[in-house]
């Protein structure tokens, strides 16, 4: 523990004390660095993690471009010595990364080359503005009908607008989604079109990333379903919409005479999310001692293959119906692209409280003529759990006297439970 005095300016004296912890380093550094997404777009900022072991004291970013002219910048108050820099590139191309560190041991340098690449972004422009040829709604939903975007704007205050700049919004492929354009007005019809930049390029005319189009729109609102395909370059990238006079030609990155243009950041990624199981019962079933389990079953469903319940793979572990206790039900599904789920059921075996069944062979009543022996005509006995049940008989018939007689029969489980008859 570090005692330190510090002084007050106004004549005060403060005594305060502080735990400090310091460890030697276990070696030189290795420096190792990493960014979440790797294609970007001019103007975008990339943050950067430090991922360096044996606590390095020095960072030292260099950042090299690949063409000349390629400008790059701190950014949020961090500089090229800050631990976990965010770099803003203002121009198109591919940028090497070199981390440079120190410890009190050595020093290490990693570097990564052509790391980073930025995209030109293309943008389109609009002469005239209208609230009626316009876009005030958007709403994006995944295939579990969960909104991912969903956003209002006024209908054509601006010729063209980036949303959701701070999130991207997580698009996967092999992805179902729908998507829901909306104008305030529909006083003239209106040409519609929904682009996604798959390969990532800054432009929206490659082949499939014309998503969505509509040649006359004469409704308020408008759009459809679409699926993220397999042949995609991961990373940040654009969906943009954009909407026009329904007879002229609708531009995704040039100028168009009418109309408006509104742009959402995305996160392209390959399918990286599970099937979610859904049990049908209870999460937590009772099962009596020595009864058998009836699995009610479960479904799958995944946000790429859709209904994967017969892919389910059940496991109980160690399910023992003849020792009372909490057992596990383990369901596991994958989907094609390998992402497994589990879910749980508890299965809670409680102790035997069924008494045994006993029939009376004969039925309850029987007639014996006076002076024949009664010869006993048995019963059947059988108990949920215990294999041998025992019957005590008592009472006695006397054949050779008129009357009626009862006999009592008492067959007592395991567990003490009783059937009397
Ligand atoms: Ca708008
Ligand atoms: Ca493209
Ligand atoms: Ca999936
Ligand atoms: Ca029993």
């Amino acid at each position: 523990a570090a005692r330190t005095t510090a002084r007050r300016n106004c004549g005060g004296t403060d005594t305060f004390r502080k735990t400090i912890s310091i460890s030697k380093p276990a070696g030189k550094p290795v420096a190792n660095f990493f960014a979440k997404y790797l294609a970007y777009r001019a103007g975008d900022v990339v943050a950067f993690t430090d991922l360096s072991t044996n606590n390095p004291y020095s960072w030292s970013w260099i950042i090299t471009p690949n063409v000349t002219n390629a400008h790059y910048e701190f950014v949020n108050g961090t500089s090229a010595n800050s631990q976990n820099p965010e770099i803003k590139f203002y121009d198109a191309g591919l940028y090497s990364i070199r981390l440079e560190i120190k410890n009190s041991l050595g020093s290490d340098g990693n570097t990564k080359a052509n790391y980073i690449e930025v995209a030109f972004q293309c943008e389109p422009t609009v002469k005239k503005v209208s609230s009626d040829i316009g876009i005030s709604h958007v709403k994006l939903t995944n295939i579990s009908k969960v909104n991912i975007i969903d956003q209002y704007t006024a209908s054509g205050d601006t010729d063209f607008t980036l949303n959701s700049y701070k999130n991207p919004v997580l698009l996967e492929s092999g992805g179902t989604y729908n998507i829901e354009i909306e104008r305030p007005t529909n006083f003239t019809a209106m040409r519609g079109a929904i682009w996604i930049d798959f390969n990532n390029n800054g432009f929206f005319n490659d082949p499939s990333e014309l998503i969505i189009h509509v040649d006359s729109i004469s409704t308020k609102k408008w759009g459809g379903k679409f699926t993220i395909p397999g042949a995609i370059n991961p990373g940040i990238s654009r969906l943009r919409i954009g909407v026009t006079f329904y007879n002229t030609i609708l531009y995704s990155c040039d100028e168009n005479f009418v109309g408006e243009f509104e742009d959402y950041t995305i996160s392209l990624q390959p399918d990286k999310t599970g099937p979610v199981i859904t049990l049908v019962g209870a999460d937590t079933m009772l099962l009596e001692e020595g009864r058998i389990f009836s699995e009610p079953g479960a479904n799958a469903f995944d946000n790429v293959d859709g209904d994967v319940s017969s892919k389910l793979r059940m496991n109980y572990v160690n399910l023992k119906n003849s020792v009372p206790g909490l057992y596990r039900l383990v369901y596991t599904v994958k989907d094609s692209a390998g992402n497994e789920s589990n879910r749980y059921r508890a299965i809670k075996v409680i102790a035997d409280t069924t008494a045994p069944r006993l029939e009376l062979f004969s039925g309850d009543s029987i007639y014996v003529e006076i002076f024949k022996s009664y010869t006993e005509p048995g019963y059947f006995v059988a108990d949920n759990v215990s294999p041998v049940i025992k019957v005590n008989v008592s009472g006695k018939v006397n054949a050779n006297k008129f009357g009626t007689y009862i006999l009592t029969y008492e067959a007592v489980d395991g567990k003490g439970n009783k059937t009397i008859k």
